[in-house]
């Protein structure tokens, strides 16, 4: 054996010795949530064989058709961190509302909002999906947490990560002390370190975005994309497109290799003017990601990182990945709207 076998554990551990006045909770609830994805991890890599694939027939706040493994994932993730005394208050993609902490627990020092299961649509067909989680402070003075302590802009960010259901199971996760990769080792049921200090190449060589919309994109956005698509050697244009349609799935695949993905906003459905994505459980834990490891993320205008918050399950349009092609897009928008 030559390399040195680091746990997510002991990686835990070893980042919050650096800080002498740290608690020990984020510590702790960053451990709840990496056992939780093992458990959902266990069911996702059985969806092809029980009953659980198939939909509930109810559907989430943002009027798609719940699957069942959203319900497991939104659920386990609940269950494996409310009782703890880590948290004030969560949100979650699947539920319209806030999830308080049963009075019969502590209350924590800490708000965790989540999409249990991104990408889920995709589950029938077993392309990867993934689990994203942002964690913020509380900063509202009450006994308990609020809806202001869950509506703080990304900048704030105390943790996020996610974990990726795919040919292995990854758990990718930042602090704010670069960004960090562990391999599920499924024969002994721990996540590894295999990807330590993610840095994203500064320049892309693939895009990824749905071209079905192109119509629908304002003029800004159709030239950047036209542009990506020009034949330019010496800029090593033409870019390879690839699209999963499973955000976590695109966004890993960019964050290793160099690419940028886009959520713009577009016409196509007058309830989304801003697109498709959301700022709280998919933008802006992403974009703490993305910033950590050398690249960016843009709403188009400004930094994901800088938007304020105004309401639980606010869409936004996205721009993220390598940091010269954030701002060369936001360049054409700014040109051409
Ligand atoms: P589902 O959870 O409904 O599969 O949606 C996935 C998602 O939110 C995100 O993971 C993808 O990047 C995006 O939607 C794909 O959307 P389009 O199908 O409109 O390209």
């Amino acid at each position: 054996m030559t390399a040195e076998i680091i746990t997510i554990e002991r990686h835990i551990l070893e980042q919050q010795r650096r800080f002498p006045k740290a608690t020990g909770e984020l510590t702790a609830l960053l451990y709840d949530i990496a056992l939780a994805a093992k458990i959902i991890s266990r069911e996702v890599s059985k969806a092809g064989l029980v009953e659980i694939l198939g939909l509930t027939g109810e559907e989430n706040v943002q009027g798609e058709q719940v699957m069942k493994l959203d319900v497991y994932a939104n659920d386990t993730l609940v269950r494996m961190t409310e009782h703890t005394g880590r948290l004030c208050v969560m949100a979650s993609e699947e539920i319209p509302d806030l999830i308080p902490i049963p009075d019969k627990y502590p209350c924590g020092r800490y708000v965790l909002l989540f999409d249990p299961l991104d990408g889920s649509s995709n589950i029938d067909m077993n392309v990867s999906i993934g689990t994203i989680f942002s964690i913020q402070r509380k900063v509202s003075g009450g006994p308990r947490g609020t809806l202001g302590d869950c509506l703080q802009p990304g900048h704030k960010q105390a943790a996020a990560g996610y974990v990726i259901y795919g040919s292995s199971t990854m758990l990718v996760y930042t602090t704010g002390q670069g960004v960090h990769g562990f391999t599920l080792d499924p024969s002994v049921g721990e996540f590894l370190l295999s990807h330590p200090n993610i840095q994203t190449p500064s320049r892309a060589k693939y895009y990824s975005v749905n071209e079905g919309n192109y119509g629908y994109w304002s003029e800004g956005v159709r030239r950047y994309v036209d542009y990506l698509k020009a034949s330019d050697k010496a800029a090593g244009r033409p870019y390879s497109g690839r699209y999963i349609g499973s955000l976590v799935a695109d966004f890993h695949r960019n964050l290793l290799a160099g690419g940028i993905f886009m959520y713009p906003a577009d016409t196509k459905d007058p309830e989304k003017p801003h697109g498709k994505l959301r700022l709280l459980y998919e933008a802006a834990p992403l974009a703490f990601i993305i910033e950590q490891a050398g690249g960016r993320a843009s709403d188009g205008k400004q930094d994901i990182m800088q938007v304020q918050p105004e309401s639980l399950h606010q869409r936004v349009p996205l721009f993220i990945g390598s940091k010269e092609d954030v701002d060369k897009a936001e360049q054409f928008i700014r040109e051409f709207g």
